[in-house]
């Protein structure tokens, strides 16, 4: 199982790196990387696991996080209506996006950015996805186009930069790290 060991940190190389795409259809390799960053999601979800194993509790995780090079990650999240959603996502296309931004009240963090970085994130608000997602009934990958609102497009838009080498910290405004441009809105969870 995947464990925070596990998981490169801030200044190594490979999350600075473009990822390359992934032959398709996955081999058997690729097909057991995305299992296991999946399960990495879960167990970190799950209070028991993650106490025992000391994990934080993941919504995304990209290949190159876990050091391998390849334009794939997962996704396991709650909307900000409470719906849940959960992806595994090879060679992913942004189609297109919208003008409108959004972006998290309280910043980003990372699982590979150890220290706190204060600061806001925009990114577009909705976006038009193609890409392989993974079947995990059939084991198999499946070219789809999704649509993707709000708060996933922010985790989709943070995992994305992960294949292109970019991390949330350099994306932080350097001269305001709060400023919030006109068409930018925050995103407002339901409780
Ligand atoms: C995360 N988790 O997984 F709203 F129950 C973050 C970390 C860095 C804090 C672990 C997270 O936001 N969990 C969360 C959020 C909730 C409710 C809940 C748990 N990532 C993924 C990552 O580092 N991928 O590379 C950071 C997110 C910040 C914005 C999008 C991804
Ligand atoms: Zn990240």
């Amino acid at each position: 199982m995947i464990l925070m060991k596990d998981i490169v940190r801030e200044g190594k190389q490979v999350l600075k790196d473009k990822a390359t795409e992934v032959t398709i259809p996955l081999s058997i390799e690729d097909k057991n990387t995305i299992i296991e960053m999946m399960n990495y999601l879960y167990n970190s979800c799950d209070d028991e696991i993650a106490e025992k194993y000391g994990l934080r509790a993941g919504v995304g995780l990209a290949a190159p996080q876990i050091g391998v090079s390849k334009r794939m990650f997962v996704m396991a999240a709650y909307d900000e209506k409470g719906h849940y959603f959960e992806m595994a996502i090879i060679n992913p296309k942004i189609v297109s996006y919208s003008d409108e931004l959004t972006y998290l009240p309280g910043g980003e963090g990372c699982l590979s950015v150890d220290r706190e970085v204060k600061g806001l994130i925009h990114r577009p608000k909705k976006i038009r996805v193609q890409g392989y997602v993974y079947d995990f009934e059939k084991n198999e990958a499946v070219l789809k186009t999704i649509v993707l609102k709000g708060y996933l497009a922010v985790v989709f838009g943070h995992e994305f930069d992960h294949l292109n080498g970019i991390l949330f910290v350099d994306r932080v405004n350097k001269e305001n790290p709060f400023f919030v441009p006109e068409n930018s809105k925050p995103i407002k969870f339901k409780d």
